[in-house]
């Protein structure tokens, strides 16, 4: 049986296994995908009435290229030993994470309208015994980049090829331990481990700079010693050309500061830190999808379409 592209029960070695679990798609088809991610990121928060649209729309494009095209996963088999570990700290873009693992294959599309409800098992703030596949139960910020370099320090320990994914929010930045973190992770030489964060410049209550200013990140990263590369969020090809230069870096960690903007994709929220914890109406949400050449009952036809009605 073939499932990302390796055969099961053939004999290859951990670090053809690992290279074999990416799926490498193109700039252009992660483009679709973060297009259909959008959709369903927007549907799922209508239809259950709650939940964090801004930073679920603002971290859509990198998020989608980790899992379809740089992490060694598979789907099929979670726990897959030699999968690279991905997590997302920020863990209240729940319908971020939701949609990008359905579309991935980790569970049927469908499962989305089960949001935040309790006989589902997407809950609101991430619940690794709810959801198969998740690595880590998370919601409280400032702590995935030390679960993260916990993994990274484990293979580098075991000699496993695995990388580290972790993404962050900038606001997630006030916390402590994100710096106390960010010194261990140089201290011990992990070029296994690639945080990327979210810069959309918004937080809960406003602009980071009017909340607690953050900036100069690149700054603070580097006299941490760490290698930093800024770049557009948005932007498929530098996306995989940031995972590629830091896949080279050897010796120390890297991190992304993914510029972006706070609810991408829908015109008229961009930038509006009031959206960031507030759901769409299904008007409001159908008006959106128009945005995204889409509509809110074309979504239910798509699930007709793949026989996933609920
Ligand atoms: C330790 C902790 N303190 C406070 C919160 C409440 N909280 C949830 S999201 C958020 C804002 C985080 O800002 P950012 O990381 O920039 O996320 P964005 O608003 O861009 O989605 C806060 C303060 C929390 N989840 N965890
Ligand atoms: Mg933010």
């Amino acid at each position: 049986m073939m499932m990302n592209g390796f055969p099961r029960g053939h004999c290859m070695s951990v670090h053809e296994r690992w290279v074999a679990g990416r799926l490498r798609w193109s700039a252009d088809a992660l483009e679709q995908v973060a297009r259909d991610v959008r959709c369903d990121i927007l549907t799922l928060l209508a239809n259950a009435g709650s939940g964090h649209t801004g930073g679920s729309l603002s971290g859509t494009d990198y998020l989608t290229a980790i899992l379809f095209h740089e992490a060694a996963i598979d789907p099929g088999q979670p726990n897959w030993a030699d999968r690279d570990f991905w997590h997302v700290s920020n863990a209240h873009v729940s319908p971020l994470i939701y949609s990008v693992m359905a579309e991935r294959g980790y569970f049927p599309l469908r499962d989305l309208l089960g949001f935040r409800s309790f006989e589902g098992h997407l809950q609101g703030h991430p619940s690794a015994h709810d959801t198969i596949g998740l690595e880590v139960s998370a919601g409280s910020l400032g702590q995935g980049l030390s679960v993260a370099i916990g993994v990274a320090l484990a293979a580098k320990m075991d000699g496993h090829p695995r990388r580290c994914y972790l993404c962050m929010g900038d606001g997630e930045q006030q916390e402590g331990s994100v710096w106390e973190a960010a010194m261990s992770a140089a201290h011990y030489k992990l070029d296994n481990l690639l945080a990327i964060i979210d810069v959309n410049r918004m937080q809960i209550d406003g602009p980071t700079d009017k909340i607690l200013n953050i900036e100069p990140l690149a700054d603070k990263y580097q006299a941490f010693g760490w290698h930093v590369i800024n770049i557009d969020g948005h932007d498929m090809n530098t996306i995989l050309a940031a995972f590629e230069e830091a896949r080279s870096v050897k010796g120390k960690p890297t991190v992304i500061l993914a510029q972006t903007i706070m609810g991408k994709g829908w015109s008229a929220i961009e930038d509006d830190y009031t959206w960031h914890g507030r759901p769409p109406t299904k008007e409001e949400a159908d008006e959106a999808l128009l945005g995204l050449d889409a509509n809110y009952g074309g979504w239910w036809a798509r699930l007709e379409a793949n026989g996933m009605m609920p």
